[in-house]
């Protein structure tokens, strides 16, 4: 086989790559990538891209259906002896307690055409409505947000590429040097006009670059985004730097915004949040007089040096993650930004497919095309679309995390109506038992199910839990399309020869459906169900109707919506022109009346206590009531540049296991020393919820009332044990940013955890 022109396997950045199979291989032995030269990436990749060829041929990989047996063990079994086996199950399940009996949990890495196959193949094929994904404790806070706002979510409604005609950027909650490293060359002219703010309760890689270039970094204290961003807003409304008449004409709702922000002026918002109030006006008038110059400059027909508001995980994964970027979009929208040459809001999509995979339809309240699940005009389009009748298409679900607390209805797992949850649970590109929130109750879930099913080329810690465990294709080895986090649709491209016992997705749910005598059709191949995709989509908000692989083949860029009215069929447009909608809402936004919403958003009131029932003082750690050793803390969670997500597959990279081999708590050195804890000392956070054990390294870029944990590992280190069941209201998106715990020095545990160790990590 010949080289492939591809995409990275990972991050929503989607890097371009380019795939050799070694000499006289047709599979992963051997094969290696090279960036490839693309907007998003110009030819670079980040190591977890470099080094993604590796997993292909890895001795870890499964590659032949693994079924536990009456001893608890797993032994290898044939494709028609599983499949059977499991429709039966499915079959006799739903003949004893109703198709709400077997639940299906999807995810942001599979192509658009799997995601769309998951959703149908949930809805008819199994008549559950139980499906969610992990999307979930992703983007949708920013999607609710993005929706209750624009009335459209599209990660970034513009081409990456004009964030580098900017000369300032605001960025809260993302830290895209460790991320997206091959991103950070797009904020380079930010940064080096000195315009590049960074938000985050840690100095991360991203914060740092704001040092030379005379940019800011506010370091705010963790969870206090929301009152921040009023806080700058009323700056910019108060001190004239707003612009009035794009408030006037584009938007709806400014009165009322106005009198939420009028509390918040620098002074009180620097006691919530630790940032100084002049720091809070220097960034308010930064931002100001930049949209007013782009402003200007568009006035005069010049090209304007843009202004963005960027937001990422660290402002969305809280309980109030949905009003938190909604404050952030408000702002946007007083700077005039959104839809406007002069600049414009923007979240960064984090998954492979993380956009597309919210957008088909395995999202509990939703169909193809972004469509609601319970609008009868969408279910109608849907079910013609399917050739079904529309009372096939069951209600809406529940989403990720109470699906996952449910489950088990025959050992006590309950619905939040107080029903049997399901007893049956497929899980196709997630390895929740380490990701969801309060990691302890899911596992729990997980083992009260009566059948667990999990999809995946390594043996997780979730499909470690499993009783089928069904052996897929990787990136290199199939078909399909991602939507990347501009909302551009790219080519994943069949390289390689899968290993004999691998099986693609889209076979496994048609061979599933045929045994299971089920209504629709389901097709094998990747193009024919997005051909199915695209009229599913159509009319809807994204609308993928217009786009056909040709286009992607060629080269040209394609964004949704794009209609297919609006394909002129020429099929002569050159490699890299633009088609579809790279720039949404330059004449008007989604909503009926062409108007944003300024939605106004306040604080929730503080709560008396936390969930640890400890005190939160300033910058600075508080004694936990009458104990001397311990001090209370806020575990913030996220990411290292060397793993990915779960870890699951990172941790199996010989480099990047090297590289990072365990669990780290980052500490402030201050914290550290109220705890007598050395630098690389073991470290106990406990809470009500669970308990991490994990060695500390110092540093100084942390706030003092802080700890940072990455979530890629399981066992002792596993820091979603520590994360509560509390959900964002609107869009049901975990606190995972905000976990409140007792820090205390300890000794080296007896038994160190290991990282394919999942049962002994939820033992502890
Ligand atoms: N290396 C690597 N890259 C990845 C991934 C990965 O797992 N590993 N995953 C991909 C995916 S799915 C996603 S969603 C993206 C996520 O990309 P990011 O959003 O960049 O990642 P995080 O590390 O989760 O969080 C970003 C920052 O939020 C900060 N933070 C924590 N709490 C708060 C807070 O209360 N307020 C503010 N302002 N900041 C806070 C953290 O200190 C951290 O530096 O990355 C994608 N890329
Ligand atoms: N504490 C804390 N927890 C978090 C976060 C955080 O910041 N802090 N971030 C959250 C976020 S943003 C995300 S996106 C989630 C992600 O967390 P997960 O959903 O667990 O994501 P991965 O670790 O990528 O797991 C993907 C699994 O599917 C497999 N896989 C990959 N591709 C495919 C495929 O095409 N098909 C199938 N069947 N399997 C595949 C991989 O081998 C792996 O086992 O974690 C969330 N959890
Ligand atoms: S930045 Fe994301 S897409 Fe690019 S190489 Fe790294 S993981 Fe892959
Ligand atoms: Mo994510």
């Amino acid at each position: 086989m010949s080289t492939t022109a591809t995409h990275c396997p990972y991050c929503a950045l989607q890097c371009a790559m380019t795939l050799t199979p070694a000499p006289s291989s047709e599979t992963g032995a051997g094969a290696a990538v090279e960036g490839r030269d693309f907007p998003t990436n110009n030819g670079r990749l980040c190591r977890k891209g470099f080094s993604a060829p590796e997993l292909l041929a890895s001795r870890q990989r499964i590659t032949a259906p693994l079924l536990r047996g009456d001893d608890g063990e797993f032994r290898e079994a044939g494709w028609d002896e599983v499949l059977d086996l499991l429709a039966e199950k499915i079959s006799a399940m739903r003949a004893a307690h109703g198709p709400d009996s077997i639940a299906v949990f999807g995810a942001g890495g599979l192509t658009n055409e799997k995601a769309y196959q998951l959703g149908k193949f949930a809805r008819l094929a199994l008549g559950t409505r139980l499906i969610d994904y992990n999307g979930r404790f992703c983007m949708s806070s920013a999607a609710a947000a993005g929706n209750r706002s624009f009335g459209l979510d599209r990660g970034l409604p513009f081409p990456l590429t004009d964030l580098q005609q900017a000369s300032t950027i605001l960025l809260l909650g993302s830290n895209v040097a460790d991320t997206m490293p091959p991103f950070v060359q797009h904020l380079e002219g930010a940064r080096a006009a000195g315009g590049l703010i960074v938000v985050d309760p840690r100095k991360s890689a991203t914060a740092a670059l704001t040092d030379d270039a005379g940019g800011l970094h506010l370091q705010s204290a963790p969870g206090t985004d929301l009152e921040l961003l009023l806080g700058l807003a009323h700056v910019i409304l108060n001190e004239g730097l707003a612009d009035l008449e794009y408030l006037a004409a584009r938007t709806s709702g400014l009165a009322a915004l106005r009198r939420t922000l009028a509390p918040w002026w620098p002074e009180r918002t620097e006691q919530v949040t630790g940032v100084p109030a002049a720091q809070i006006r220097r960034a308010a008038h930064h931002l100001g007089n930049a949209a007013r110059q782009a402003r200007d400059a568009v006035v005069r027909g010049e090209t304007p040096a843009k202004v963005f508001v960027l937001t990422g995980r660290g402002i969305e994964q809280h309980a109030n993650g949905t009003d938190t970027t909604t404050a952030a979009i408000n702002l946007a929208l007083l700077l005039g930004l959104p839809g406007t040459p002069g600049g414009g809001f923007g979240t960064l999509t984090g998954q492979g497919n993380g956009q597309g995979g919210r957008e088909h339809g395995q999202k509990s309240d939703q169909l193809p095309g972004y469509r609601k699940i319970d609008d009868p005009v969408a279910r109608a389009h849907v079910a013609a679309a399917w050739s079904v009748p529309e009372s096939l298409i069951p209600g809406p679900g529940i989403p990720a995390a109470q699906l996952l607390y449910s489950l088990g209805g025959s050992h006590g797992g309950t619905l939040p109506d107080g029903t049997p949850g399901p007893r049956v649970l497929m899980v196709h590109g997630s390895n929740v038992a380490v990701s969801a929130p309060d990691a302890n109750r899911v596992i729990e879930g997980l083992r009260r199910l009566d059948f667990l099913v999990v999809a995946d080329f390594f043996l997780s810690e979730t499909a470690a839990e499993a009783d089928l465990v069904l052996p897929v294709l990787q990136w290199a080895e199939e078909e399909g399309t991602m939507t990347n986090l501009e909302g551009r649709i790219l080519r994943r491209r069949r390289g390689l020869t899968p290993p004999p016992g691998a099986r693609d997705e889209l076979w496994i749910m048609a061979e599933l459906a045929r045994r299971l005598g089920a209504p629709g059709t389901y097709s094998r191949d990747a193009r024919e169900v997005f051909d199915e995709l695209r009229a599913a989509s159509a009319g809807g908000l994204a609308d993928y109707s217009g786009i056909d692989y040709a286009d992607l083949d060629a080269g040209r860029a394609v964004y949704w919506p794009f209609r297919a009215s609006e394909h002129d069929d020429g099929g002569a447009a050159p490699a890299g022109a633009m088609l579809g909608t790279p720039r949404l809402f330059l004449d008007r936004f989604a909503h009926p009346d062409g108007r944003a919403k300024l939605v106004p958003v306040r604080p929730a009131p503080t709560p008396p206590g936390d969930a640890a029932g400890l005190r939160r003082v300033g910058n600075g750690g508080s004694r936990p009531d009458g104990d001397p050793s311990a001090l209370a803390l806020t575990v913030i969670t996220g990411r290292l540049l060397e793993h990915y997500q779960s870890g699951a597959q990172t941790r199996r990279t010989e480099a990047l296991a090297a590289a990072a081999p365990e669990a780290r708590a980052e500490i402030h050195p201050a914290a550290a020393a109220q705890l007598g804890l050395e630098d690389g000392g073991w470290i106990e956070l406990r809470n009500s919820q669970g308990v991490v054990v994990v060695r500390c390294q110092y540093s100084a870029a942390i706030r003092t009332d802080a700890v940072f944990v990455p979530f890629h590992y399981p066992g002792l280190g596993s820091v979603n044990r520590l994360v509560t069941s509390a959900l964002d209201p609107i869009s049901s998106m975990p606190a995972f940013k905000n976990a409140k715990v007792t820090a205390r020095a300890v000794p080296a545990p007896e038994r160190e955890s290991h990282p394919d160790d999942a049962r002994t990590g939820a033992a502890v």
